[in-house]
């Protein structure tokens, strides 16, 4: 169960963050409700929300899952792999530091929290344009200090490893195609989304609640048949900056 989470309140300049989406430019009070709706939605699922002051140095800074690894007992401050956000994790240091043992990827290592999918005691990185070898033999190291299991997979044409994949509990996977005959994630029960559905593959568990991206029922039956329920989630304008629901916390 989680019991706490961080998010960051979205920047007069969010506009400006980096992104590869073609669907224009985000309306900045859309986002602030999306962010609204969303920071409900943690508090639906029995989360204590810390909400930190928007930061208009940093565009893309309310995606904060990019800038730690955190669980119950510790925390892993990460490097992110585009220059723009390296300065991201300062604040997010400052809030965890009283509160979780904290551990720290190093230069030349660059790893963003978006690639690292816990699914009980196994932790995956994905390999991606933000996460490179040094940072995953980083954090590698530390998790298995922790006697986590450690498996490193390739990302391609995503941005992050959870753009595609996601632990949903229960041993259910949510995922692309792309993924499908991954060897370390073929012990699990597979939900593949359908090519029209990617974006859904970014689903958030918590507690006793799916969060998934509205527009994309097919797997939202498919999550519902599993038992679970759901709260559907409007993200338009973090879509349009690369960003799903995952990425606009950090869950511990
Ligand atoms: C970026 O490109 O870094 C941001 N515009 C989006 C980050 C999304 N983060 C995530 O999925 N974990």
């Amino acid at each position: 169960m989680f019991t706490k989470a961080i998010v960051k309140r979205p920047a007069k300049t969010f506009a400006n963050g980096i992104t590869t989406s073609n669907l224009g430019k985000p309306n900045y009070t859309r986002a602030l409700k999306q962010h609204d709706a969303y920071c409900d939605a943690l508090i639906k699922c029995g989360l204590e929300l810390t909400i930190l002051e928007a930061d208009p140095d940093f565009p893309d800074s309310c995606f904060v899952e990019d800038t730690a690894v955190v669980t119950k007992e510790f925390g892993v401050i990460t490097r992110p792999g585009d220059k723009s956000r390296l300065g991201e994790t300062e604040a997010i240091e400052e809030i965890l530091n009283p509160l979780l043992k904290l551990h720290y990827i190093e230069k030349p290592g660059t790893l963003d929290g978006g690639d690292i999918m816990q699914a009980n005691h196994k932790f995956y990185i994905g390999l991606s344009d933000r996460t490179n070898l040094a940072g995953s033999k980083q954090l590698s190291k530390i998790l298995e200090d922790y006697h986590y299991d450690v498996y490193t997979i390739p990302v391609c044409n995503m941005l992050h490893f959870k753009t595609g994949v996601n632990y949903l509990g229960d041993n259910n996977i949510i995922l692309h195609e792309s993924f499908r005959s991954a060897n370390d994630l073929s012990s699990y029960h597979q939900i593949i989304v359908e090519p029209d559905e990617e974006y859904a593959a970014n689903a958030l568990r918590i507690n006793n609640f799916v969060l998934v991206p509205a527009g994309f029922p097919k797997t939202k039956t498919a999550i519902q048949k599993l038992g679970y329920k759901i709260i559907e989630l409007e993200p338009s304008e973090f879509q349009k900056m690369d960003g799903g629901l995952s990425c606009l916390s950090l869950r511990f």
